[in-house]
């Protein structure tokens, strides 16, 4: 069986404080960093030698993998950085408290900017100076392609092309692939893979740093999925993201 693991950063100084990130480049915090070596053991215990490992521009997923291939003994292999593994843009929410914007929007408010598919945040105004554009690291992509905020949707279209050309591929020629991305980046492939509705996405909630494999057969029909982990923490865990949109 093929296999690609689907893994989401390990904590950020913004998950810690609850903030919405999007494309802000925050770090890990210190307990992000051990969730990212507790991740790298347990695909070492579990047998995994990946041929080639895919991550983003922003730095909690590009440590994340780093901190994962060093437990491995794989930081060898071949990494690709891509901006289209980059998480959903937040808009103008980047930088606010979840639960205090919560109390003023109110929760069904929140949810929808958090979780529904196709409604997006307000976005940058052109000038301010969080504005993509004015990032050297995207220097290379068309300006019309750089968001301002996003929608899941949104996300789902600059993501599944570079999954189609550029990740799923090269399964053809390997047996295991890594991808460490974020919450709702990551989010949009799996409804792109498991083909979920626009209604059932809105309660998947992904916790930092467990693996999650995705196993398909040499037709590369994809066969089975499951985390690496205990299923009640799983769930706790998962409750706990669903959790930090809401009041306190
Ligand atoms: C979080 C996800 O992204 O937040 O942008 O705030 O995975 O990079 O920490 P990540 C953010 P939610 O959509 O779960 O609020």
């Amino acid at each position: 069986m093929k296999s690609i693991v689907l893994l989401r950063h390990g904590e950020s100084l913004w998950n810690k404080e609850n903030r919405f990130t999007g494309w802000t480049d925050v770090d890990l915090t210190e307990k992000g960093i051990q969730e990212a070596l507790k991740a790298g053991n347990v695909l070492k215990e579990k047998g995994y030698v990946f041929d080639k490992a895919y991550t983003s521009y922003l730095k909690r997923a590009v440590k994340t993998l780093n901190c994962v291939l060093d437990r491995m003994d794989q930081d060898w292999i071949p990494v690709e950085k891509s901006w289209r593994l980059n998480e959903k843009h937040y808009g103008m929410l980047q930088g606010l408290n979840k639960s205090e914007t919560a109390e003023k929007y109110g929760d069904e408010q929140v949810l929808i900017w958090r979780r529904s598919y196709d409604i997006a945040p307000l976005p940058l105004p052109e000038d301010d100076p969080r504005n993509p554009r004015f990032d050297i690291r995207y220097k290379d992509v068309p300006d019309k392609e750089l968001p301002r905020t996003e929608s899941l949707k949104d996300t789902v279209d600059r993501i599944i092309p570079y999954w189609k050309e550029v990740i799923f591929p090269s399964l053809k020629t390997s047996n295991q692939l890594l991808v460490v991305a974020h919450g709702n980046s990551l989010r949009g492939i799996i409804k792109y893979l498991k083909n979920i509705s626009n209604e059932k996405i809105v309660h998947l909630n992904l916790p930092t740093a467990i693996p999650y494999v995705f196993e398909f057969n040499d037709d590369l029909k994809l066969m089975n999925d499951y985390f690496l982990g205990d299923p009640e923490e799983i769930k706790k865990l998962m409750e706990a993201v669903a959790n930090q949109g809401k009041k306190k």
